[in-house]
């Protein structure tokens, strides 16, 4: 695989790997507040994120790269409120998605159709993850801070209406 598409993936698994981090960091806060079910939904999602950056890594070094475990940021570890979390998600979750976006041109300029074909997960799964934490946003909003309780209750059952990652 191109040199320019190699140092591009690594950096989408530092990306993947910081994702990952911060949404442990989100569970661990939720879960010594008390929201069982926002630390489980949070957890499952820090596994999906390391999922993602296996993925770059097993990719790039099947095609011939070498893959770079980078150091990772410390990702922050309060919140002011389980929405200003989960804005806080969704905001990441679109800057994700542009980072895969950005990825495209990248491997199109080197004519590689089997890294454009292999991307197109990405994009798909992004499309998924961001409608399902506005769901999420919505639901909140709709229920609002004084049901926290059934909110906490009922979020894992969000997911698993969900498509299980690869
Ligand atoms: Fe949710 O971000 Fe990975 O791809």
């Amino acid at each position: 695989m191109k040199k320019s598409i190699v140092d591009a993936f690594n950096a989408q698994v530092e990306k993947e790997g910081y994702s990952s981090n911060l949404y442990l960091s989100m569970a661990t806060w939720a879960e010594v507040e008390g929201l069982e079910g926002v630390s489980q939904w949070l957890y499952q999602q820090a596994d999906e994120e390391k999922m993602h950056m296996l993925k770059f890594i097993a990719f790039i070094n099947e095609r011939g790269g070498k893959a770079v475990i980078p150091a990772f940021e410390q990702p922050p570890a309060e919140w002011k409120s389980v929405k200003i979390m989960f804005n806080e998600v969704l905001a990441h979750e679109k800057y994700i998605t542009e980072s895969i976006h950005k990825l495209i041109p990248i491997i199109q300029k080197e004519n590689d159709y089997a890294a454009l074909n292999w991307i197109q997960w990405f994009v798909d799964e992004q499309m998924e993850e961001e409608s399902n934490v506005q769901a999420i946003i919505d639901k909140l909003n709709l229920l609002g801070d004084k049901n926290l309780y059934m909110f906490d209750r009922d979020i894992i059952k969000m997911r698993t209406s969900e498509t299980t990652a690869e």
